[in-house]
């Protein structure tokens, strides 16, 4: 059954960390600005976090590796992340959304669906919401949001995205077809590289296209996910907005000065990234059960590995265990790295603490952790590292 009787909104920051950096430094605004790595004069390593649309025009995006960025954009004003205040806008922006419904999904740290079916009463129709919510914003933080609103999630986050930056895009629930059927299958949600490939190669380049095709044969071509990219193209997607569930991973990655090839260094700086996740996750009150591993080497090929444990944990010593073992599985010996990170997803919901089969063995370790946690708390994040992370201090890491 088809439901477009919902108003759902996808509302997500126009350049987010780039528009705080202008809103905070008046000298920035209308330049091109570049928060990230440190680009060195061109020799810089890391990666581009986000930049203005000033410089965006440079050609300039997310996840750039810094030094191409600055051979774009020389001119560029680069800014190092401000996290933690990135990380309090983000929270002052979500303060703005619950005003309207505790329907409120979280995607990112500037990005969430809501569901505002039932706000409409008391604030009028989904599009004056929309409009609210973006002038609260505008006024309260002085930044500019985007806003998709549609009778389902997936097609809410593409019109949020097509006016970019201060936009607000309507899909009427009568018009799905015409605003679905133009876009290229860029747009699918789930379309890898590879799937868009298998439909270029059926000739076909636009959604309206796709949806042209009778489903038996979406299904013979593309497997199980025949049935996803059929519903897509129609415009179907029943997903409901989950409120309350919060941050999806917490991960944290070094982009190391020089490539590393010493498998001492890597396991060092790996427990402190260990170390770094896990007092994330307990400040959060947070418990997964798969662990991420990330692996960038100097060609920049990059691995990413996970392990799902057997019950959720948030203590650093069952994350450093399992990355470890993931790294002697998957490193290659004598390749040199150029970046490693380490992520907990799989969340359970936070309903108190989950007794777990490790609780009495691993005791020793969540007490450790406590106390780490209590330093940290007193004295902040530098105070303190594990013995084996030494020499590779958390301080530096670039916070994602
Ligand atoms: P996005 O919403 O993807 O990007 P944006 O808000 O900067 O720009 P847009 O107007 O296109 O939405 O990501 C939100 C923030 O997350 C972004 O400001 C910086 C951070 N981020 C990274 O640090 N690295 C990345 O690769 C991406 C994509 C985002
Ligand atoms: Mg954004």
């Amino acid at each position: 059954m088809i439901d477009n009787s919902r108003v759902i909104l996808h509302m997500d920051m126009d350049a987010f960390f780039a528009s705080v950096e202008q809103r905070d430094n008046p000298d920035y605004r209308g330049k091109p600005v570049i928060v990230g790595a440190d680009p060195q004069g061109g020799k810089g390593r890391g990666v581009v976090s986000t930049c203005s649309y000033e410089a965006r025009s440079f050609g300039v995006h997310s996840a750039m590796p810094i030094r191409t960025a600055y051979k774009l954009c020389p001119q560029g004003i680069y800014v190092w992340p401000h996290g933690k205040l990135y990380s309090q806008v983000s929270k002052q922006v979500f303060e703005i959304l619950y005003e309207f419904t505790d329907q409120v999904e979280p995607l990112s740290i500037d990005e969430a669906f809501m569901d505002v079916t039932g706000s409409i009463r008391l604030f009028g129709e989904g599009e004056k919401i929309a409009q609210l919510i973006k002038d609260r914003i505008k006024e309260k933080l002085n930044l500019t949001a985007s806003v998709g609103m549609a009778p389902n999630k997936y097609l809410a986050k593409i019109a949020s995205d097509l006016e970019k930056p201060d936009g607000l895009v309507v899909v009427d629930p009568e018009k799905i077809s015409e605003f679905l059927h133009p876009l290229p299958i860029s747009r699918l949600w789930g379309a890898g590289k590879q799937t868009q490939k298998v439909l270029h190669k059926m000739g076909i380049e636009t959604i309206g296209e796709l949806a042209a095709f009778p489903e038996d044969i979406l299904k013979k071509k593309l497997g199980k996910m025949g049935d996803h990219f059929y519903k897509l193209a129609h415009g179907i997607d029943n997903r409901e907005v989950h409120a309350g569930q919060g941050v999806k991973s917490v991960s944290n990655e070094h982009t190391f000065s020089t490539d590393i090839r010493d498998g001492e260094k890597l396991r060092k700086r790996l427990s402190a990234l260990c170390d770094k996740v896990g007092y994330r996750l307990r400040k959060h009150k947070l418990n997964g059960k798969t662990i991420h591993l990330k692996l960038r080497y100097s060609d920049f090929s990059t691995i990413t590995r996970n392990k799902t444990v057997q019950s959720p944990t948030n203590a650093t010593e069952i994350i450093y265990k399992t990355i470890t073992k993931l790294f002697e599985k998957n490193y290659i010996k004598g390749r040199t790295v150029r970046l490693i990170g380490v992520g907990v997803s799989g969340f359970e919901k936070q309903t108190g603490q989950q007794l777990s089969i490790f609780d009495s063995a691993d005791n020793k370790g969540k007490q450790l952790d406590a106390l780490e946690d209590e330093i940290r708390l007193k004295f902040g994040t530098k105070a303190i590292n594990r013995a084996d992370s030494l020499g590779a201090s958390i301080r530096d890491d670039f916070d994602r």
